[in-house]
């Protein structure tokens, strides 16, 4: 029998690993006949939020991004959207991006279906539009290495666009793959790993991580990590970018 007084699931001053083992669920208005687990938020000290949302028959969400621009990524499952009278169905690995001030409807989800959303209050930069509507798709033939590692691949899946202040990406690590240097940066991250297992550090402590594991990397947490077991580890992840620092 599993003991119930453990958990892999940390949360420090500058970072956190959750396990879906500690999930707590959330009500939010507007998002229903689902169940929604607020992963990373400013309670933790973070600038951004990540939710995982579980849709049952009937599921809907229904409401408009207001000072935060929101991204939906499905992680399982299908679903209809509507944003400003354009309507779609998204299936597993499709996504779409809302920027701020629109209407949104999700709707008819099929079993199971999963959505993992980040959200972040839109910084607006003078001379640049504000992004529109971006639907997308994870699509390996548009991931090219990182940093001349064959082992490694990033899809950029937003457009590389100053009018962007936020960017989300995937990133494979094949067998063997592994960051080539420990990263120390401004930026700050939140992850959900799609597939596999990896040993995450951050900050100089050793995490074993696997699909449905989520992190946050909080800006100059220390980051490294190598994948683990007989697939490629494969994540989507948040980052801040193209705006003055502060
Ligand atoms: O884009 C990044 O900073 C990325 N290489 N970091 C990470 O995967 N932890
Ligand atoms: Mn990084």
């Amino acid at each position: 029998m599993e003991i119930s007084a453990l958990t892999r699931s940390v949360v420090k001053r500058n970072h956190a690993v959750i396990a879906p083992d500690g999930y707590v669920n959330s009500n939010v208005p507007g998002w229903t006949n689902c169940t929604v687990n607020v992963i990373i938020n400013e309670q933790m000290g973070a600038r951004l939020s990540q939710t995982i949302i579980s849709l049952r028959d009937g599921g809907r969400l229904e409401g408009k991004t207001l000072a935060s621009q929101i991204f939906f990524y499905v992680v399982e499952g299908q679903i209809e959207v509507n944003v400003s009278g354009e309507q779609k169905t998204l299936t597993q690995n499709q996504f779409i991006y809302v920027p701020v001030g629109k209407e949104y409807l999700f709707q008819n989800p099929t079993e199971g279906t999963q959505l993992l959303t980040f959200h972040k209050v839109y910084e607006p930069l003078e001379g640049y539009a504000v992004p529109g509507v971006v639907f997308g798709e994870k699509d390996d033939s548009k991931a090219p290495i990182f940093m001349n590692d064959e082992a490694l691949r990033i899809q950029e899946l937003l457009p590389n666009e100053l009018g962007f202040d936020m960017a989300v990406n995937i990133f494979t690590y094949d067998l063997g793959g592994h960051l080539p240097m420990v990263e120390t940066h401004i930026m700050e991250h939140g992850l959900l790993y799609l597939q596999g297992q990896a040993v995450y550090m951050l900050d100089q402590e050793w995490y074993p991580v696997k699909k449905g594991d989520s992190i946050w990397m909080a800006p100059y947490c220390q980051q490294w990590a190598t994948t683990m077991g007989k697939e490629p580890s494969v994540y989507i992840y948040y980052k801040n970018v193209n705006r003055f620092p502060t």
